[in-house]
């Protein structure tokens, strides 16, 4: 059985839960309080943080879980198939800072930001890793902060929100909102 370091309101973990869920895979879930990080975490994660994956090893780091999953369980393939639109997912996910989430973290902090613009440009709705490496962040935009969608990503969200696996994770953010 898999083990997911979880914390709810964590967007990282989000990635993790969405894929576990899409794949239909059991796991079991330990609950981390990021407020009150228990010690031993640093011994699964020496940078303290969530998700961890267990599969009988220990994996940090929710982009490499997603694509750990992926091959773990191939159905449904979240990767496309083709090499270059592999490569050009993996070049969305490596760019997630630039692409959104410096800005989500400084609309956070109440800094000045440009998510308005990054969500114009956002590199969803070619692959499903993609998708959902973004979507944990664009959902808590439009539900804890209010921030409203271009409509191509209204319209993106509508469809992923009809597969279980997004619509948990929507319920789940509009509890904390
Ligand atoms: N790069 C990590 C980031 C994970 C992350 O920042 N998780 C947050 C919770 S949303 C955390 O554990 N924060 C604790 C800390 O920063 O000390 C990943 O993608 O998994």
């Amino acid at each position: 059985m898999l083990t997911l370091y979880d914390a709810p309101r964590c967007p990282y973990c989000a990635r993790a839960r969405i894929v576990l869920a899409e794949k239909g895979v059991e796991y079991e879930t330990v609950e981390i309080d990021l407020g009150n990080r228990p010690g031993w975490l640093y011994e699964l994660n020496p940078a303290g943080k969530v998700p961890v994956l267990d599969d009988g090893f220990v994996l940090p780091e929710s982009a490499v879980i997603m694509e750990y999953l992926d091959e773990r369980f191939p159905e449904p393939a979240l990767l496309p198939a083709g090499r270059e639109e592999r490569a050009r997912a993996r070049l969305a996910v490596f760019r997630f800072d630039d692409l959104l989430g410096d800005d989500y973290y400084a609309l956070r902090r109440g800094e000045p930001n440009a998510v308005p613009e990054r969500l114009e440009t956002l590199p969803v709705g070619e692959s499903r890793l993609v998708d959902y490496v973004y979507l944990p962040w664009v959902v808590r935009l439009r539900e804890v902060y209010g921030v409203p969608l271009p409509d191509r990503l209204e319209e993106w969200l509508r469809e992923l929100a009809a597969r279980p696996a997004v619509a948990a994770e929507l319920e789940l953010v509009r509890g904390l909102a």
